[in-house]
């Protein structure tokens, strides 16, 4: 059993409209014009990155947008539509795999299956149609029988998936613990992840509710703009590292932790050090925390946190200190940055037998020279807010998605 990374290749529809309230990056950027390719590239060469480290990885891939079915159900189309929709219908934000599903490994599963529950997205209306190719997409690469893929959970209760999930454990292929983070609404900002949600996903998963901790996200975090429990805190086996505002009551959610799992190590950075404002802005804990095979500790940052001295020294620090993290790796995401999305969002993890997935759906280097060959002569170098109407952007974008999943020899997933 190995963890998996599948990564959402960035779409050639990469924009920045300002789509998520409560999401500072992405509306202090609407507007700006943005570079598809370069963003798709930057992707890659992450990937490219963690499969140097020895990590396995995998894919997921761009939706069609825009979503032509989305809009017909709306009774319009994309040259009809008014302009909030004709952007809601055009966002690539399939792209964050984090919010694509919630993934509990078998060894936690009452059925000794591993459960993958698709998120319904439902509080942003551009995120809410994704669920339909997700689903696709999952039931595909996960059609063996080790798994069991669920429909999303019923609206209105929303699910953003492993953004809001995190697991604790011995080691991949032990029971963990698993944590479901919810806000609560009453904030400047939506609360995204209901409890309710959560609850239903874990009894889906057949999850051990001795095992299972339902924990409230800080409305700080939330107002301070941490939309998803990510942005503020990331779990890898025994370790948690986490700020020290990312939760309403963090003395009571240790307490509950330690009892379940003694050996937990909490890797707590004090707001004195690095305020939630530092954290939010640098992406320090939308970091891919991972075990290499050499066995080191890995933290795989943005490069916004070595750009920041207060993010920079803390690590700095830890790293000359005895912590649970052993090494730091830098990665250039700053297009999906710049729309709140870091190293993290942009991967959904599942520890499993790889040779259980769909091998379309894995990658190793000559799989991803494929994937930059038609990424660097397809996707569009910049999208400006002005062209996303123009008959020939749409077809163009249309056409990119056709050639990617021709590569990857994905054809039945295209008019998903
Ligand atoms: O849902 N941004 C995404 C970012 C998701 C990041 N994911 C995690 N934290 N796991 C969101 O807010 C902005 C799109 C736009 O405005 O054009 C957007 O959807």
């Amino acid at each position: 059993m190995r963890e998996i990374n599948f990564d959402g290749i960035i779409g050639p529809t990469h924009n920045y409209a300002g789509l998520s309230p409560g999401n500072l990056a992405a509306t202090s950027n609407a507007g700006a014009v943005a570079h598809p390719r370069a963003a798709a590239l930057q992707g890659i060469a992450k990937m490219r990155a963690n499969l140097a480290l020895g990590l396995v990885q995998g894919v997921l891939l761009p939706h069609r947008r825009p979503d032509h079915r989305w809009l017909a159900a709306l009774h319009t189309d994309y040259a009809r539509a008014e302009p909030h929709l004709r952007a809601r219908a055009l966002s690539a934000s399939a792209m964050w795999a984090a919010n694509a599903a919630t993934v509990s490994p078998a060894p936690d599963c009452a059925d000794g299956r591993c459960h993958l529950s698709v998120a319904n997205l439902v509080t942003m209306p551009h995120r809410s149609h994704e669920w339909p190719d997700t689903l696709a997409q999952l039931r595909l690469a996960f059609a063996h029988d080790a798994f069991r893929v669920h429909a999303p959970v019923s609206a209105p209760f929303g699910d953003e998936g492993a953004a809001n999930h995190m697991r604790l454990c011995a080691s991949h292929d032990a029971a963990g613990v698993e944590v479901f983070v919810y806000g609560v609404s009453g904030g400047p900002f939506p609360a995204r992840q209901h409890v309710e949600a959560s609850r239903a996903i874990a009894r889906g998963h057949g999850l051990n509710p001795a095992r299972t901790l339902f924990v409230e996200q800080s409305s700080e975090a939330i107002a301070a703009g941490a939309f998803h429990n990510d942005v503020v805190a990331v779990a890898n086996e025994r370790t948690l590292f986490a700020h020290e505002q990312a939760f309403a009551d963090r003395a009571g959610f240790y307490a509950q932790l330690r009892a379940v799992m003694p050996e937990v190590e909490i890797v707590e950075v004090p707001a004195a050090a690095v305020s939630l404002s530092d954290a939010i802005g640098s992406y320090l804990f939308n970091a891919q925390l991972v075990s290499t095979p050499a066995g080191q500790q890995t933290l795989i940052v943005p490069q916004e946190v070595r750009e920041n001295p207060r993010t920079w020294a803390w690590l700095q620090d830890h790293l000359a200190g005895n912590g649970p993290i052993r090494r730091v790796e830098v990665v250039d995401v700053r297009e999906s940055m710049a729309n709140g999305g870091g190293p993290a969002c942009l991967r959904l993890r599942v520890a499993c037998d790889p040779a259980h997935v769909d091998q379309r759906f894995t990658v190793d280097a000559a799989k991803l020279d494929r994937i930059d060959d038609v990424v660097a002569s397809h996707w569009p170098e910049a999208i400006t807010p002005g062209e996303i109407g123009d008959p020939a952007f749409v077809a163009r974008v249309e056409q990119a998605r056709v050639r990617l999943f021709s590569a990857l020899d994905l054809v039945e997933l295209i008019d998903t």
